[in-house]
């Protein structure tokens, strides 16, 4: 029996931590604790960047990016893109369990939720719709700021990984991804080894940030690898982000972090230094033995 650990990005990773945390340590599987962890995230109209509440695109639609991965079958499924649905990690884990696939996209992604029964919704809430209109009026955010809007608590995407008492792995992403993004847009979210990577033989990783850029370097694959390498998570997090400034220099921007666990139970985590402001910290939070902690990362420069 190993102690049961669950880790989640950002602050409102706490509400993916408190509902995840009681699953585990009730002997739920991995898989339990980061679905049913990341729909508390989800369903919370406050958190803007995830779920139901999501910040809209350029025309005004919540289109939502969601990925699971189970660390003892390798499977994975996830949605990109999708429309009108509350819960698309859940989805997610449906495509995994149901279908040949790893991804539907857009329309299709909504068709299979309708069909199993996930209701359809509007995502939009007062508070979306009223800053959609306010950016509109103004056109100001031409380049998508994800990173860079105000309020330290509204903003980005939940990952959340979760090691069980039986040692398994399991990791989620879901996302509203990039406010004003260009309708259609997929980002590194839903996109296996990109946004969540979880091998039970070594350990699981989840990045944010700039999702165009965290693609291009497969963040989350690049930090199992290093631990599979020897690595301990927090150096092994250290080296996913300097390989993506090393490989687009000048090119992340906002900015991208990564949060990784070992199979052991050991944590780490990396951010970019740069996109991140004062007001703008890198935080994830942890739960483990009915503890729940928030932590702040460490800044890789380059
Ligand atoms: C995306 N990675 O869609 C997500 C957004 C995010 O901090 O995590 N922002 O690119």
């Amino acid at each position: 029996m190993v102690e049961p650990v669950i880790a989640a990005t950002w602050r409102f990773g706490r509400l993916a931590v408190e509902a995840g945390l009681p699953i585990l340590e009730r002997g739920g599987t991995s898989l339990d604790a980061v679905e049913v962890g990341a729909n508390a995230v989800e369903e919370d109209p406050s958190v803007l960047s995830v779920g139901y509440g999501g910040l809209p695109n350029a025309e005004g639609v919540v289109e939502l990016d969601a990925a699971i991965m189970d660390g003892t079958s390798h499977g994975a499924g996830a949605v990109g893109s999708m429309r009108g649905i509350r819960r698309p990690i859940s989805v997610a884990r449906r495509v995994m369990e149901l279908l040949p696939h790893v991804m539907l996209a857009g329309e299709g992604a909504t068709r299979f939720a309708l069909a199993n029964g996930f209701p359809e919704c509007d995502l939009l809430t007062d508070e979306s719709r009223r800053r959609w209109s306010a950016w509109r009026e103004t056109q100001l955010a031409a380049r998508v700021a994800h990173f860079d809007r105000a309020g330290a608590d509204s903003h980005d995407t939940v990952g959340v990984l979760a090691l069980d008492a039986r040692g398994d792995l399991a990791a989620g992403c879901t996302t509203s991804g990039l406010a004003w993004k260009r309708p259609g847009r997929i980002g590194d979210s839903p996109i296996v080894g990109s946004g969540l990577y979880a091998d039970n033989a070594v350990g699981a990783a989840c990045a944010t940030g700039n999702g165009d850029e965290i693609m291009k370097a497969c963040l989350s694959h690049r930090a199992v690898m290093r631990m599979e390498g020897g690595m301990h998570p927090q150096a092994a997090c250290e080296d996913a982000i300097a390989y993506l400034l090393r490989k687009r220099p000048g090119k992340v921007g906002s900015g991208a972090a990564c949060l990784a666990i070992r199979r052991d139970g050991e944590v780490g985590s990396a951010a970019t230094g740069v996109g991140h402001s004062p007001d703008r910290r890198w935080v994830f939070v942890t739960g483990r033995s009915g503890a729940i902690t928030e932590l702040e990362g460490v800044y890789v420069t380059g």
